[in-house]
């Protein structure tokens, strides 16, 4: 026998890594549930004590979909666990990221692997530059989930993910655990051009959503005003040598737009339900680049006075 099991290098090579999982919201749970469905080794981390004790006294964390609910006791583990991480998950929203994986810093393994689900850009940055010895995975993801109660994720909308590391494009060897747990996937070199993509799709519609407090399909009615925000987007795009994902964006916009007719952008669900928005990362981080790159973006720049004052008319935070 070549790894005796008593041998404790290889049992370590053998061992697969664990999958820390960053913030037991919607994404991570989804994410937590189906890897640990797989027979992977999954570890929660939750902010503290109490939070913990909260997770342990409901047995585990459940998953709804197609009608079946499921509830799998996965381990859980605080901030301040001395467990080291390898991989790491973080499912949190873009504007807490940075600071909860700067509370995990001294957990992170040299040449670790740390996946980045945030929607809109700027926060992967903010990441990457506080764990310099990590190696940061963007994913754009277009998976819809929410919660129905603490503990307890609804897996709402079937989608895809792209994973790319944009400064190396060397595909790592854990998306079979991703196959494996029926995670749809596929690795890109150009992670940018998907992100960019998809904010310029969530910039086109979800403020708009929100200013005429409507559904995606009620965004018809006001035509121009998307056609208009499209058009300065795809100049934003090409600006940025983002030319790719600037091709056709009008009409992906309307057919996105037709798609969805009957649900409401996830800003509209966040500002109805009085949390706060992932505006700064989405078109703020456009209207910043727009500014920065002496790419003219009225309309973008009047949507996102418009969007603060709305925000602020609510008591709702504005960054
Ligand atoms: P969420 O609010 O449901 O979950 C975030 C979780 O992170 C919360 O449970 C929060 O308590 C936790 N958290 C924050 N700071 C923490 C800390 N310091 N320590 C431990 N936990 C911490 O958010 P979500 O809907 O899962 O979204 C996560 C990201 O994924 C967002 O950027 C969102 O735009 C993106 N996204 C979400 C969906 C979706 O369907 N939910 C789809 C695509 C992209
Ligand atoms: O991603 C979306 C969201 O609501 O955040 C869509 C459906 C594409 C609308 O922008």
């Amino acid at each position: 026998m070549f790894f005796a099991l008593d041998h404790p290098q290889a049992t370590d090579a053998m061992k697969p890594a664990i999958w820390h999982i960053l913030g037991a919201g919607s994404l991570g749970s989804l994410w937590a549930t189906r890897l640990h469905r797989a027979g992977l080794p999954v570890r929660l981390i939750v902010r503290d004590a109490a939070r913990l004790a909260a997770y342990q006294a409901g047995g585990g964390l459940t998953l709804e979909h197609n009608g079946q609910r499921r509830t799998y006791p996965i381990e859980a583990q605080t901030l301040d666990s001395d467990e080291p991480i390898e991989r790491l998950l973080v499912a949190c929203k873009a504007y807490d990221a940075e600071r909860a994986v700067r509370a995990l810093t001294g957990r992170l393994a040299q040449g670790a692997d740390v996946l980045l689900l945030q929607n809109g850009l700027g926060s992967q940055q903010a990441v990457a530059d506080a764990v310099p010895h990590a190696r940061c995975v963007c994913v754009s993801s277009t998976e819809g989930a929410f919660r129905d109660e603490d503990w307890s994720v609804v897996f709402a909308g079937q989608g895809f993910n792209w994973l790319g590391d944009p400064y190396d494009p060397a595909p790592p060897d854990w998306l079979n655990d991703l196959t494996a747990s029926g995670i749809a996937h596929q690795w890109t070199p150009d992670i940018f051009a998907r992100l960019w993509r998809k904010l310029a799709l969530n910039c086109s519609i979800n403020p708009l959503t929100v200013l005429h407090e409507c559904r995606n399909g009620e965004l018809l009615d006001h035509a121009q005003e998307v056609e208009t925000l499209c058009a300065e987007l795809a100049h934003l795009l090409t600006r940025c040598g983002q030319s790719e994902a600037a091709s056709d964006l009008h009409a992906e916009v309307l057919r996105v737009i037709e798609a969805t007719a009957a649900n409401y952008s996830s800003m509209h669900q966040d500002v109805a339900q009085g949390r706060r928005t992932e505006i700064s990362y989405l078109l703020g981080y456009a209207c910043d680049v727009a500014a920065r790159h002496h790419c003219p973006a009225p309309a973008l720049y009047r949507l996102r006075e418009r969007l603060i004052g709305y925000l602020k008319a609510r008591g709702l935070r504005t960054d």
